[in-house]
């Protein structure tokens, strides 16, 4: 019997008037072979498919629901503000709200400006911190992926501290000159680059722990490196926290590590699963933007009621219940060591890496601290392993090189009945 037949219908359908049949290319299942799966339900740790089968979700449309699909009071919320009008282009009160409980999560941050995604909320960061130091260069890293503008899809060039070549059909040579793709935990690369490009470095965006290659965690005293260097450079640090903000602690990163960047990114959970970006930072950076100051950055949809209503109720939630982050990193550590240990018992290369309830498994026995040991992953075991787990019932992130996000929905019992599913 064909368990996917109704989805694969679907794509079938989807491909003939969308490109790849997905608005987003990891969906599309190409990391993994096979057709994508239609999902059309979700409730709690749970999805369902279009056929009818059940799943122990761990992507949680990557990120955003940390709470579990559906969760009450983010639907009553949406409810309620969808009955007063989706939008009007206007502010409305509940903006101002969100704004604060970010920024009371979020020291560093002094002022926000709310958009619809965490690409617009890097690519205006970028913007802003080159108008801000009247520098043109940016740095980031090989493997953190901060959205799809023309200047961070940009791979690393010849050598290192070398001049970025694109990273993607599309964006000119001209723009991907002036992005720096460094080796993430690489302190040589930082100092070489800097000494290179003296006084000319606008910023250094960086995922703080990163989840775009895999899940990868800063070196000890990496971040604080990071800080030094960009303060002694005259250059901005971003702490690019789309992911990890009120992810892996309430106020992200920076709560965990005390290291506080001059701007920060953030989206996802701050969405509670409708489309909400944001970047924020010093009120004298971020005056600097338009209708203030000479930076230009608008949006139609930017703090959209409903998206403020579902991002406002999920970020007051997990203040209010502060024991979440506990209970997400215990489910996660379970989880992880215990596929970790099925895995050796089987003799499998593999190892994993966690922070908080992000985690991924890597096809190999090294440990994963950049991109270049990140793609030593065996991707086609991968694959397999993937597509074993999706037959169990266990949805994981579709590629080798994507975190994968345990949710407060997610019971002990979810948790083994994962790892005795694995292998
Ligand atoms: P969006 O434009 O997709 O909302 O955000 C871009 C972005 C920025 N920064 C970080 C650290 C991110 O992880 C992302 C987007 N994450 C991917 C998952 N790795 C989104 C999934 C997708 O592209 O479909």
């Amino acid at each position: 019997m064909d368990r996917q037949k109704k989805s694969r219908e679907l794509h079938a359908r989807a491909s003939r008037v969308i490109p790849g049949g997905v608005n987003s290319p990891v969906r599309a299942f190409k990391a993994v072979g096979g057709d994508p799966l239609y999902i059309v339900r979700g409730k709690g740790p749970r999805i369902w498919d279009a056929d009818g089968n059940e799943y122990i979700d761990y992507v949680g449309s990557w990120g955003p629901l940390i709470l579990g699909h559906a969760f009450p009071p983010v639907v009553e919320a949406v409810e309620k503000a969808n009955r007063d009008g989706t939008s009007f282009g206007a502010s409305t009160p509940i903006e101002a709200e969100l704004a604060e409980e970010v920024i009371k999560a979020f020291p560093s941050i002094d002022k926000i400006r709310f958009v619809s995604s965490g690409t617009e909320a890097t690519m205006s960061a970028i913007r802003l911190a080159r108008a801000f130091t009247g520098r043109k260069y940016i740095v980031k890293f090989e493997g953190c992926y901060h959205g799809h503008a023309d200047s961070l899809l940009v791979k690393a060039g010849s050598g290192v501290a070398t001049l970025g070549i694109p990273g993607s059909a599309g964006v000119l040579e001209e723009q991907a000159r002036f992005t720096i793709a460094l080796p993430f935990n690489s302190k040589t690369a930082i100092e070489e680059t800097f000494s290179k490009f003296p006084g000319q470095i606008a910023c250094v965006i960086v995922e703080p722990v990163v989840g775009n290659m895999g899940c990868v965690p800063p070196n000890t005293g990496y971040l604080e490196f990071l800080r030094l260097h960009t303060e002694q450079n005259g250059a901005l640090l971003i702490f690019d926290e789309v992911m990890t903000g009120f992810r892996l602690a309430l106020g992200g990163v920076q709560e965990l590590s005390g290291v506080k960047p001059d701007l920060t990114t953030l989206g996802k959970i701050i969405g509670g699963g409708l489309p909400v970006g944001a970047y924020g930072g010093r009120a004298e950076i971020m005056d600097m933007i338009a209708p203030l100051g000479p930076v230009y950055q608008a949006g139609t949809l930017s703090g959209n009621p409903l998206a403020m209503a579902a991002g406002l109720a999920t970020v007051r939630y997990l203040a209010a219940h502060p024991e979440i982050y506990l209970q997400l990193s215990q489910h996660a550590s379970t989880l992880v060591d215990g596929v970790l240990q099925a895995a050796r018992r089987k003799g499998i290369p593999f190892s994993a890496n966690q922070v908080g309830s992000m985690f991924t498994w890597f096809f190999q026995s090294g440990k994963v601290v950049d991109w270049q040991t990140a793609e030593k992953s065996d991707t086609q075991a991968f694959a397999r392993f993937h597509r074993a787990m999706l037959e169990k019932g266990i949805y994981l992130p579709p590629s080798q090189f994507e975190a994968a996000f345990l949710s407060a929905a997610h019971t002990e019992e979810d948790v083994q009945k994962t790892i005795a599913a694995a292998f």
